[in-house]
């Protein structure tokens, strides 16, 4: 047991390296270089958090904390700087630890958001695989009618993980398609239904209007579904996926995030950034293209990977 969770921690090092050799390599061997703590050590610890992604905000913050706490003395070494910031980043982070609980609804409606590309057709895969393996009923619904190729792709997944995909030919309404995979959903007795959106669509209609006219469409079948709008964004994006998070928010509200490609990037702080300006819970990271490549967000798991 000891070994298989070691085992999985490791992939989740090795998944979030990138990040990993710019954050606590840096900052390690800053911390080594210097006997006492100075301006110069606090500027290039700020240099470290910008460029990791943590934000302009967020990293201004930390470092004001950082200086007050040397000022009154109650920092007086760079090894205790250290394990000052990466408690303060570990409290930033657990803010929004929140794993997604499915159980509680059936069926329990997830309805999957975010940009073209970021990988909400893969997250989908992967959860659906990580639900049936629970012994759970899962059906995917292919509201991506934009993509040709979307639905094939989810049906790919579907196979994989051993989840139905509820789909119309090319080119039909996505909100028909959210309505046959309710109503089937709830004739079947189905635990878990998944919504796979479009992340662009033709330029005469409007995304956000798309997205909300889905919702409402499972609002008014299922009153208190979906009782999670995930919104996925790709790390290696690093600051823009803030004004994602508080585009897609002010037009859906946001239940969630997931986080995918942070085996690709080092811009891993992306999460601290997040994390500092929004309280909505990561409940996804993605490091990897495979089914297990999926992890449940845990604070305390990600900040010893990165730091
Ligand atoms: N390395 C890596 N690749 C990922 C991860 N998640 C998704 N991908 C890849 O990202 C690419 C895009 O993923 P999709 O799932 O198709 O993204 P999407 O958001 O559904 O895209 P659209 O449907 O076009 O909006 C694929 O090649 C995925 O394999 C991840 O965690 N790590
Ligand atoms: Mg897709």
């Amino acid at each position: 047991m000891f070994n298989k969770k070691k085992n999985v921690f490791q992939k989740l090092k090795e998944g979030l390296s990138k990040t990993r050799n710019q954050l606590k390599t840096r900052i390690d061997g800053l911390i080594a270089s210097k006997k006492k703590i100075d301006d110069q050590l606090l500027e290039e610890l700020e240099e470290i958090m910008i460029v990791s992604d943590m934000g302009v905000q967020v990293t201004c913050g930390l470092i004001e904390k950082m200086k007050n706490k040397v000022k009154k003395g109650e920092v007086d070494q760079p090894e205790i700087l250290k394990q000052y910031l990466r408690d303060e980043i570990y409290n930033i982070l657990d803010n929004n630890d929140k794993n997604l609980e499915v159980s509680a609804r059936s069926p329990f409606v997830i309805m999957v958001i975010g940009v073209n590309g970021v990988g909400k057709t893969t997250t989908i895969g992967k959860m659906a695989g990580r639900f049936t393996s629970g012994g759970k009923s899962v059906l995917l619904a292919a509201a991506d009618t934009f993509r040709t190729a979307a639905v094939e792709q989810l049906q790919i997944w579907g196979n994989r993980a051993g989840a139905e995909v509820i789909s119309h030919p090319g080119g039909s309404d996505p909100a028909a398609v959210v309505f046959d995979a309710l109503k089937a959903a709830q004739s079947r007795g189905t635990d878990v239904l998944i919504i796979d959106t479009a992340g662009r669509i033709h330029t005469k209609t409007n995304l956000m209007e798309e997205l909300k006219k889905i919702k409402r469409i499972v609002a008014k079948e299922i009153v208190d579904a979906p009782h999670e709008i995930l919104l996925t964004l790709d790390a290696t994006t690093g600051q823009n996926s803030i004004s994602q998070v508080k585009l897609f928010d002010e037009a859906l509200g946001i239940t969630g995030i997931a986080v995918t490609k942070l085996d690709g990037t080092s811009k891993g702080g992306v999460l601290v950034a997040i994390s500092g300006e929004m309280n909505i819970p990561f409940r996804y990271i993605g490091i990897g293209e495979k089914i297990e490549d999926l992890r449940d967000f845990n604070a305390g798991e990600f900040i010893d990977a990165i730091l």
